[in-house]
């Protein structure tokens, strides 16, 4: 994977609880995101961060037609402009890397991949995304991401599902908090989720590896979406939805190089849910660049 690489800053935080991830993209890139991916022999492009209302000066009153799912028309909105820039990025033969801003910007991210190919999807998280607005304990559309992308439930119904992804190509890896009608429609949907007691019995590097092959196959290539609560919060205290018992600063990194491994077939990568206000010291966005480098095909004797 030799293409330039395209950094879209997402300063969206209308789909979590907690101000904060809205920062994640500064910080990520105060952590040396350009230098890290000009390490792997590719030119760094930034292209600025796209416009998110804030909540605070939001125009308009909740509205009725959102129901229980919190700013899901502003959430529309960004991610359509989202899916706009990620088509254009790969049209011209670039990368598009996506800095959130909180997970529900992968909705735009995944369509705008799925606009010209056919993509799987490997979803790396402490959660399954897979809540409705029906469902939802805390009405947060980052809570509900993947399920909007593969039409489940209320879902079905709306444009949200972004066209060509088949649940058959969609693995979940690192899943150790569900809700409980969330974890009754993850069991449902094709989609497979490999949780941390998968990763116990096997072994990180394994799970990932038959992850990646579910995404990749017969599709045209993979679009990796990284929550950065994937990691153990003893790693990454700089999230918004922290659990314990989550991958290791090995792990993750063993992880992102089995990523870099599918060589061209990486289409697309997010790094998600970055909360610079909670962290330590900018210590999350600088694990959060040394995985993108990884993902990205550094190694250590390189
Ligand atoms: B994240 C929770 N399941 O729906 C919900 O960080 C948490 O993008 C969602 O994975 C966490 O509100 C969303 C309780
Ligand atoms: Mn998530
Ligand atoms: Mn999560
Ligand atoms: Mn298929």
């Amino acid at each position: 994977m030799s293409r330039n690489v395209r950094v879209v800053g997402v300063p969206m935080d209308l789909g979590a609880d907690r101000r904060g991830v809205d920062m994640g993209p500064s910080a990520i890139r105060y952590a040396g995101l350009a230098a890290a991916v000009e390490e792997t022999d590719r030119e760094c492009i930034d292209a600025g961060d796209l416009n998110v209302p804030r909540p605070e000066t939001r125009a308009s009153k909740p509205r009725p037609e959102d129901g229980r799912a919190k700013y899901l028309s502003e959430t529309r909105e960004v991610c359509a402009s989202l899916a706009d820039v990620v088509g254009d990025t790969l049209a011209a033969g670039e990368f598009p890397l996506v800095l959130g801003g909180d997970h529900s910007i992968a909705i735009g991210t995944v369509n705008g991949a799925a606009r010209a190919a056919d993509v799987g999807v490997v979803w790396f998280d402490a959660h399954g995304d897979f809540n409705t607005p029906s469902t939802s304990p805390s009405g947060n559309v980052h809570g509900m991401s993947l399920a909007a992308l593969l039409g489940v439930g209320e879902f079905a119904d709306t444009s949200w599902a972004a066209a060509g992804v088949d649940p058959e190509n969609v693995a979940l890896v690192g899943i150790r908090d569900l809700d409980p009608e969330e974890r009754v429609a993850v069991r449902e949907s094709p989609a497979t989720v490999y949780t941390m007691s998968d990763v116990d019995e096997r072994g990180l590097p394994a799970v990932v590896e038959d992850a990646l092959a579910i995404a990749g196959d017969g599709t045209d290539g993979v679009h990796v979406s990284l929550d950065m609560d994937f990691l153990d919060p003893n790693e990454a205290p700089g999230v918004g939805t922290p659990v314990r018992g989550g991958a290791t600063y090995r792990e993750a990194h063993a992880a992102m190089e089995r990523v870099a491994d599918l060589g061209d077939d990486l289409r697309t990568m997010e790094v998600v849910e970055v909360n610079p206000i909670l962290d330590s010291l900018n210590g999350t966005s600088e694990l959060a660049v040394e995985l993108v480098a990884s993902a990205l095909g550094k190694r250590i004797l390189r």
